[in-house]
């Protein structure tokens, strides 16, 4: 082919598509405007608009942020723009690549967005000079795309979340379109690699659609990437088979690109719109295979192609910033000045430094702007859930600690009347990763069913393309899928073993960090809370053993940000049942509640429940003898060591009739901290009313102990506190050896109360003497039995201790276990 045909071909490639030669040479200007922003971001601190050559003053001291990834996203802005336009849509926009924040930045302060936001960002000189200033400089804006950002409900600073974010935001927002675009490097993480089942939850009739746009510019930080470097058919067999319908676009020229996407996003907007319509007005009930686009533009596209003799353009030299000696290489500057001036910036701004009207004139208006979207501000459409009245669904305990009840069950029949009442309104789901059923909260599917788009056979039970139960085999996409939906102002539940949640670990710390920042921006309203229930607890893995066992996410969650965090360990169904309303109802929290799902004793009528869940821990008067001053506390937080703190209670008061204890439970597990630490914690005078502030305690904590130590650390005579806990000893054995092997039996318990009172310490060594024969006898008799002594596995709290608002006993005869409301 000789050259003058190849010029030919590409200007028929630039005539030959939808867009008319105004249109086309108007977005190519907005798309430069966007780039010259995003470069000047990174790099100028003055000469906003170039109107002398650059000198060294005008660049900043350190140069920050992320070139690469931006060019692309941009690209994709302006035509979002054309769409959103021509086709009246709703659409927000998610980047796996938030590094590319400088983009983001550039685009809404085009549209429009961020001056109104912060009005100091003018439309001119001045406001330009500022939106570069500011960029990832000391107490301005991160570099990537933050909650600072309008338009945003996604950090992308630790990659892997984008599409579960926008499948979040999807389900039950039928007019919504959320576009996102994942990178090729993230594309490659675990959570994003299974994100892609998400279609098979999306029902194009009740949900809205989601676009997925895999970016190829073929590069992560210092490598390729495995997408860009499998032949092309086989990625779109790899898209295929994830039941999506493939669309490329490749190139790098300008142009011909406009012209070509424009094309593809044509076909792509009436896919989606056949799609739906199918759904909504023919009744089509397939599964469809969604569109999505492969885009294969350059790394650094339009940026400096060489630098010091070296390609950087479409390669990894363009993931930060390409000129990064710009201060002390005079080449690097003229360099610099070159690239920023090939975008025309002459062109582009009026001679106030106003973007022209033309270019303006392009972008939506209103809420259209994707920057102006309340659905990326969800509290500003959130509503309240319709929370049922907790106290309907009461467990009525008959004799205190003489019924046992699995309260997670008792907490499925609140969640059922949550999903029931809120399913006119579709804005409350439950998440969980195959485990609500197996967590006891499976009422909640009752009526509504589990959301399901692909294959049913006859076997399958509660399945539907409208339900509003989420399961799928994995923690990330739980996660991610409830903060998209939380982020977007609805509600929602997530339920998960104890010991596997700490697989989103990195996922809380992301969205804590976004609920804290968040909170000091005035413009962004309260969300709704994520709530976790964490069941199938440590102490209790009958089934599964030591791989079951960790409580540890109580600590990982207590490390973050006092105004967020919220930890509550119900010992009860009733206290369970308060705590949940209360969490439900919340705003902008992240609430822990850790309950079992295992028969367990029921101490608390709802009335005192409510009472004792307000004060988030008190003193259980009805287990105490203390009217003449303790001489000993028995505190207990969780469900299981409560029980051994009670029986240890029983244990020493049948042993010792005369000794005083005090037993003290905690709920609110925040509430042990200072008031300095936690808005929920005790200064030193409530404290030591509970507490007292000599006498020992002896704790049995769900957790780690440790945690424990560290809360009361600085508390009067911290070193009375002798705390057991988890103490990483797990296998598959019964209940009762799992707290004996841990040190946290209700005869651990005992002696050490024994040892830690000072009068009894002549005379406790034939109560120890006889708790450590028990201990022994349960380490024989479970070897040979296969389950627990008669006398463990059917205690009972002791009715003669005198207890005047205890409930009425059973009836003779009636069995111990009540596994359901009986209201
Ligand atoms: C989970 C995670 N691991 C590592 C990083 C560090 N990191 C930042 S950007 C990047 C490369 C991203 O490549 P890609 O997704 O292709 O984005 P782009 O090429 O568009 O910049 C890496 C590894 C990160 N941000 N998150
Ligand atoms: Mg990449």
């Amino acid at each position: 082919m000789t050259n003058a045909t190849a010029e030919e071909t590409k200007s028929d490639a630039r005539s030959n598509g939808p867009l008319s030669p105004d249109t086309l040479a108007k977005m190519n200007a907005y798309w430069r405007a966007a780039n010259y922003l995003s470069v000047g971001q990174i790099y100028l601190k003055d000469n906003p608009l170039l109107e002398r050559p650059l000198t060294l003053d005008d660049v900043k001291p350190r140069l920050l942020g992320h070139w690469g990834t931006t060019p692309g996203l941009n690209f994709l802005y302006v035509h979002w723009n054309r769409l959103i336009r021509e086709r009246d849509l709703n659409m927000i926009y998610i980047i796996g690549p938030g590094h590319g924040g400088p983009g983001l930045v550039a685009n809404t302060y085009l549209e429009g967005s961020y001056t109104e936001i912060y009005p100091p960002i003018e439309q001119n000189k001045d406001g330009i000079k500022r939106l570069f200033r500011q960029f990832s400089w000391p107490y301005g804006i991160p570099s990537h795309v933050a909650p600072e950002t309008p338009g945003s409900i996604h950090e992308g600073g630790e990659l892997g979340y984008s599409l579960v974010h926008a499948y979040g935001a999807a389900f039950d927002n039928p007019n919504l379109i959320v576009s996102c675009v994942v990178g090729d490097g993230e594309a490659e993480t675990g959570p994003l690699a299974t994100s892609w089942h998400s279609n098979k939850f999306l029902n194009p009739a009740t949900d809205g659609a989601v676009l997925p746009i895999l970016h190829l510019n073929g590069y992560k930080i210092a490598n390729p990437t495995i997408l860009a470097r499998i032949p092309h058919h086989e990625l779109e067999e790899l898209m295929r088979g994830y039941g999506y319908e493939p669309f490329t676009l490749a190139g790098d020229e300008p142009d011909v690109m406009h012209q070509q996407a424009a094309a593809v996003f044509d076909k792509i907007f009436d896919r989606i719109a056949a799609i739906q319509k199918a759904a909504r007005e023919d009744g089509s009930t397939d599964r469809p295979a969604w569109p999505m686009l492969i885009l294969r533009t350059p790394k650094g596209w339009t940026g400096p192609k060489f630098v010091d003799g070296k390609p950087v353009e479409n390669t990894w030299r363009a993931h930060q910033v390409p000129l990064d000696n710009v201060r002390k290489n005079p080449e690097h500057l003229r360099q610099l000045d070159e690239w920023m001036r090939s975008y025309k910036p002459e062109e582009l701004f009026d001679e106030k430094g106003k973007l022209i009207d033309e270019l303006a004139a392009i972008a939506p208006k209103g809420r259209l702007r994707m920057g102006m979207n309340p659905h990326a501000n969800g509290g500003l459409l959130l509503q309240p859930l319709k929370v049922p009245n907790f106290r309907d669904f009461a467990f009525k305990i008959r004799g205190r600690g003489q019924t046992d009840a699995e309260s997670t069950r008792i907490l499925g029949h609140l969640l059922h009347g949550v999903m029931q009442a809120n399913l006119d309104t579709k804005n409350f789901r439950v998440f969980g990763p195959d485990e609500t059923a197996s967590n006891r909260i499976d009422e909640v599917e009752v009526g509504t069913g589990k959301a399901w788009m692909a294959e049913t056979l006859p076997v399958d039970e509660n399945l539907s393309p409208t339900g509003h139960v989420m399961e799928v085999l994995s923690e990330h996409m739980c996660q991610g899928w409830l903060e998209g939906y939380l982020l977007t102002g609805r509600h929602g539940f997530f339920s998960c073993y104890e010991a596997f949640i700490h697989i989103v670990d990195s996922m809380v710390n992301q969205h804590a960090k976004w609920l804290k920042t968040t909170r000091e921006i005035p413009w962004r309203k309260p969300i709704a809370s994520l709530n976790y229930l964490l069941s199938s607890l440590v102490w209790r893995q009958d089934h599964n053993g030591f791989s079951h066992q960790d409580p540890g996410f109580i600590d990982h969650l207590l490390n973050k940000k006092a105004d967020v965090v919220r930890i509550y360990l119900p010992p009860d169904a009733n206290t369970l049942l308060s705590v949940s309303d209360h969490c439900l109802r919340s705003r902008h929290y992240i609430n822990l509640i850790v309950a079992g799902k295992q028969p367990q004793p029921q101490w608390l009528t709802i009335d005192e429940a409510v009472a004792h869940c307000t004060t988030g821990l008190g003193i259980w008067q009805w287990a105490s003898n203390d009217k003449d001053g303790a001489e000993l506390v028995m505190a207990c937080c969780g469900d299981v060591p409560t029980m051994e703190a009670l029986a240890a209670v029983v244990l020493l008061r049948e042993r010792v009739p005369d000794l005083r204890i005090r037993v003290v439970n905690v709920v609110d597990l925040n509430a042990l901290m200072s008031p300095d630490d936690h808005p929920h914690g005790m200064d030193n005078i409530s404290f030591n009313s509970l507490f007292t502030r000599d006498v020992d305690v002896v704790f049995a904590f769900h957790g780690y102990r440790w945690l424990i130590h560290s809360m009361v650390h600085g508390r009067a005579n911290e070193g009375r506190f002798h705390v057991r806990g988890f103490n990483d000893v797990g296998t598959t054995t019964t209940p009762f050896d799992m707290v004996v092997l841990n040190k946290m039996s209700r005869f651990h318990l005992a002696i050490d109360a024994l040892k830690h009172v000072p009068r009894l310490r002549s005379q406790a060594s034939d109560a120890i003497n006889m708790f450590n024969r028990k201990l022994y006898e349960h380490h024989t008799y479970i070897r040979e039995h296969f389950q627990d002594m008669p006398e463990i596995r059917n205690w009972s709290w002791t009715k003669d201790f005198s207890d005047p608002a205890a409930p009425p006993p059973l009836a003779k005869g009636q069995p111990r276990a009540q596994l359901f409301t009986d209201s």
